[in-house]
């Protein structure tokens, strides 16, 4: 039996030709993504046992109670993120307008993240996640600006999460395949566990908050009681890293449709749609707003939401508008 253990360390300098930077600016990044995960898994492990569950007493910019472990988790990835002096720029869920990284005039990245997804299962003890992508700037002659931020998500170079579950995982693409890296605590490093992963073209399962069902258009209410006709599996934890994981690894459709409350959906295009889009279809999979591919979107603000479908291509296709 191989014993070896490949590092994501390892891993990203082995590949180093393969990025768009073969300086080292790019291992620096996931080094600092890799550490400040470490640190956050550290507290929601022990998120318990200290006061830092319940809300901060903030709103952030969607009007949504801030959770004292969304704060914390920004301030370690932000901070570890400008240390390395690579990153511009980071857009944050927990950040109302863009974060310019000091002294980084030479920095070639811009990094969008949602720090804590899914944060309103802290409490609850359910998965919850960090999701991100780096965009590169389009021209080191002039200042990073909002045009470096606000392209679509087919000009990213990278995205991934970290999924702070039963095993904390890493899972990342540079926009050659989709790898995953599970957190091994005896040695504190994230290892090589699912190489090369690859989303099932089987429909197996469907993830969708059947609480807004009647706010759906009707061509997606006639797809979920299509889903039951077939006897699919109906999963939703309510934490979009979770099911899109689960759906990666076994086959399946997550959707978040436009609702009466959320006319525009509720999840962000930037820091939470356009990573998973990436990973997707950089996994063989598809996602859409229901009616354009989600990496094609123009996005015109931070924070701005859509709906979303995103998973196995055959099931994501059958949506069609
Ligand atoms: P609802 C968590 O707040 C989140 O942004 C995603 O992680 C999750 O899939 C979704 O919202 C859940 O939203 O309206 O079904 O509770």
């Amino acid at each position: 039996m191989k014993n070896s253990v490949i590092t994501l360390g390892q891993f990203i300098i082995d590949r180093q030709e393969e990025i768009h930077d073969a300086k080292g600016a790019f291992s620096d990044i996931f080094r600092a993504i890799g550490l400040a995960a470490k640190i956050v898994n550290r507290d929601v492990r022990k998120a318990g046992l200290v006061d830092i569950l319940g809300e901060h007493g903030s709103t952030n910019v969607q009007g949504e109670d801030v959770k004292k472990l969304d704060v914390i988790a920004n301030t370690i990835f932000k901070n570890h993120i400008e240390q390395t002096g690579e990153v511009c720029a980071v857009i944050s869920e927990e950040e109302d307008d863009v974060y310019w990284c000091k002294d980084s005039h030479e920095a070639k990245y811009i990094l969008c993240m949602d720090p804590l997804d899914g944060s309103s299962n802290i409490d609850v003890n359910a998965s919850i996640g960090t999701i991100f992508s780096l965009y590169k700037r389009r021209d080191m002659n002039r200042d990073c600006s909002l045009d470096d931020i606000l392209r679509p998500g087919k000009e990213i170079v990278a995205a991934g999460y970290v999924i702070y579950g039963s095993s904390t995982m890493l899972v990342y693409s540079s926009g050659n395949g989709v790898n995953g890296f599970t957190l091994d605590d005896s040695i504190h490093e994230f290892c090589l566990s699912h190489p090369n992963i690859k989303i099932p073209e089987t429909r197996k399962i469907f993830s969708v908050n059947e609480g807004n069902l009647h706010d759906f258009d009707q061509k997606i209410q006639d797809y979920i009681h299509k889903c039951k006709q077939h006897k699919l599996s109906a999963r939703y934890i309510g934490s979009l890293i979770a099911d899109f994981h689960r759906n990666l690894l076994k086959g399946g459709i997550y959707m978040y449709p436009a609702t009466e409350k959320a006319p525009n959906g509720k999840l962000r295009l930037l820091y939470e749609c356009i990573p998973m889009a990436f990973l997707i279809e950089n996994a063989g999979g598809k996602a859409t707003d229901g009616k354009q591919r989600i990496l094609d979107i123009q996005p015109e603000k931070l924070h701005q939401r859509t709906p979303l479908f995103v998973g196995s291509s055959k099931m994501v296709d059958e949506i069609g508008y």
